[in-house]
């Protein structure tokens, strides 16, 4: 074929330094990976040719680090990205690994936790900001519960939204240049998580002081968990200007969150995201948020980097093939039979459109007999993905 697909800095893709820095271990065995440097993380996904790195905190600067180490990580940070042309494009918080978290962060039924989680995610945006990330992430994995007696979620989403309003008051503040983007997942590390899908995350926003500084993060694999169509989800967002950061990979759905490569199950419903990102020309990068398989050693982990990026330019390639089809492209013209006059009545209220409207003759049961070819469509386009056509 001839065919390299191999990833350009244009392509804007990012990897989470998690992603590959991740062991192995699950919550029934041990690491079967050796730790890998943060440092050595960027600095190889930059020779990839990968755009961006996002990056939680603690995944470059530990847990009580010294002012002085702190500033000393962050510049060799930036060193190695400049060398190898890589950034920092999403910068969050870990409030999920540190015991103190077991019970949440922001929504944590303790005042202490939620002032500590607060000068915590103050400081990681200190980190971002200096680092040159614009879309700070909340994932917030331990904000939920187990127990229904032991929180009332409306109390937690109400302390939930003053975190987030103080934080954009920071970010204010302090002159950064930075967006915020709720990460939504139904449930893992807890029973069940607040905010657990795209469309309860948005609704949320639009609750907050500056609803316009907070968008959504999706992530398709939290989606299929919920068994929910990532493609819906993504497309509702963009519609509403909310996307602001997107976590591409791959799951079966309704089970734990298998975080696999991106485009390793679900090839269709991945095919018609990247083809949502590709036609809407989407601005932001394409980042994956997935894990290299248990059994993987340390070079195994640039195979899922690999694999992840040649996914998405094989799909993006097939979604050009699919606008340019004509045979596709015939059967979408006949179902979208437009109707100017129709049209134009319904495009907005007045009491003569309403009435008009009321006046007009429509025959359902002849409309009800067109035909809309959606075996051929979907067969037609199963087949472009497979290769034969
Ligand atoms: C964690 C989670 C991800 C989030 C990351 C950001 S960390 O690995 O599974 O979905 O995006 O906190
Ligand atoms: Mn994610």
């Amino acid at each position: 074929m001839g065919k390299t697909y191999k990833p350009a800095k244009s392509d804007k893709f990012a990897f989470g330094l998690w992603t590959v820095m991740n062991r192995g271990a699950d919550p029934f065995g041990a690491p079967t990976r050796k730790p890998l440097d943060p440092l050595e993380a960027i600095r190889r996904l930059g020779e990839m040719g990968v755009y961006g790195y996002e990056f939680h905190d603690n995944d470059i600067i530990p847990i009580g680090t010294p002012a002085a180490q702190r500033d000393k990580l962050i510049k060799r940070a930036k060193q190695i990205g400049d060398s190898v042309g890589i950034r920092a494009t999403m910068a969050t918080c870990n409030m999920f690994s540190h015991p103190v978290f077991k019970d949440g962060a922001f929504t944590s039924n303790s005042a202490k936790v939620r002032a500590y989680a607060l000068q915590k995610a103050m400081n990681a945006i200190d980190v971002g900001a200096e680092l040159g990330a614009k879309v700070f992430v909340f994932w917030g994995g331990r904000e939920g519960t187990e127990v229904d007696s032991s929180k009332d979620p409306a109390v937690a989403l109400k302390r939930y939204r003053e975190a987030i309003d103080f934080l954009c008051e920071y970010v204010l503040d302090n002159g950064y240049d930075m967006k915020f983007a709720v990460e939504p997942k139904p449930n893992e590390p807890r029973g069940d998580i607040f905010l657990a899908t795209a469309g309860s995350a948005l609704a949320f926003t639009y609750t907050c002081a500056h609803p316009e500084m907070i968008g959504v993060n999706p992530e398709i694999e939290h989606i299929r968990m919920s068994g929910l169509n990532s493609y819906h989800e993504i497309c509702q967002l963009l519609e509403a200007g909310k996307l602001f950061d997107i976590h591409l990979g791959a799951q079966k759905p309704l089970r734990y969150d298998q975080d696999i490569r991106f485009g390793a199950e679900d090839l269709k419903e991945s095919f018609f995201v990247v083809k949502a990102l590709e036609d809407y020309k989407w601005p932001g990068t394409r980042a994956f948020d997935a894990h290299p398989y248990r059994t993987e050693n340390e070079a195994g982990v640039w195979d899922f980097v690999e694999g992840c990026m040649r996914s998405y330019l094989i799909l993006r390639e097939k979604v050009a093939a699919f606008n340019a089809d004509p045979e596709i492209q015939g059967i979408l013209a006949e179902i979208n039979e437009g109707n100017r006059a129709l049209e134009k009545l319904m495009s907005g209220y007045s009491r003569e459109s309403a009435a008009e409207l009321k006046a007009r003759a429509f025959d359902p049961d002849a409309l009800a007999k067109k035909q809309l070819r959606y075996e051929k469509l979907d067969q037609l386009t199963q087949e472009l993905l497979l290769g034969v056509r």
